[in-house]
């Protein structure tokens, strides 16, 4: 793992992230303590009475934002995990994570510091972005896999004497088709474009088979 430096950059990333995670939780804390205003009763009757057992807008900021970065860094947690393993480029693996970490920061400040919009909308957007390009490499190099696995499951549906039924055969040219499709997306990749790879290097196409 601590050859991987696109791992490390994305290990750093998610750590930051879930401090920060931490930290808007305690801003919470204190937010419930210096508006009075509990969630559960024990801690109303601790803090003055059982009226302070309410809900205060402020607190409800916080609890959006942390949701919100729940709703985001989570997925994020998944797919940069992912793909650090696709053997990216350090450089642009970097860019993804840090794209991802700034827009998050700036969307908690936004929320909690009720900056003008549309700041954390852009803010949000902006971290969005590295996260469906990483899904949509994710995607590219898995299909592949999947798209042969079925194919092969497909071909191996013969009629006893080997003949194929009209239906496999448009299915398998189905399969064909969007293997071909990838596989010329996988040339546009090579050629400058994400940078990604979908097979280990010097290996032939994984699907490269006959009908
Ligand atoms: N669950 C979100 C989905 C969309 C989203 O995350 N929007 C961003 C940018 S407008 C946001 O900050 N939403 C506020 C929130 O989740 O409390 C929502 O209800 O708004």
């Amino acid at each position: 793992m601590m050859e991987n430096k696109v791992f490390l950059s994305f290990t750093f990333y998610s750590t930051i992230l879930i401090l920060k995670m931490y930290v808007v939780a305690i801003i919470t804390g204190q937010v419930r303590l210096r508006k009075k205003a509990f969630a559960n009763p024990e801690d109303a009757l601790r803090n003055g009475g059982l009226q302070f057992c309410r809900e205060d807008p402020d607190v409800q900021r916080c609890l959006r934002a942390h949701r919100n970065d729940m709703e985001n860094i989570f997925p994020f947690l998944f797919l940069g995990a992912i793909y650090s393993l696709l053997d990216p480029s350090p450089t642009v693996a970097r860019i993804h994570f840090l794209l991802f970490c700034v827009g998050r920061i700036i969307h908690t400040f936004a929320y909690l510091l009720c900056l003008r919009a549309p700041t954390r909308s852009v803010a949000y957007g902006l971290a969005q972005l590295p996260c469906f390009s990483m899904a949509l490499q994710i995607l590219l190099a898995t299909t592949p896999y999947c798209l042969t696995t079925a194919r092969c499951r497909a071909t191996c549906l013969k009629k006893p004497a080997g003949i194929l039924y009209p239906a496999h055969r448009a299915w398998i040219h189905l399969l064909d088709t969007l293997l071909g499709l990838l596989e010329s997306l996988k040339c546009w990749h090579k050629t400058g474009g994400l940078q990604t790879q979908f097979s280990p290097k010097g290996q032939s196409s994984p699907y490269a088979t006959n009908t």
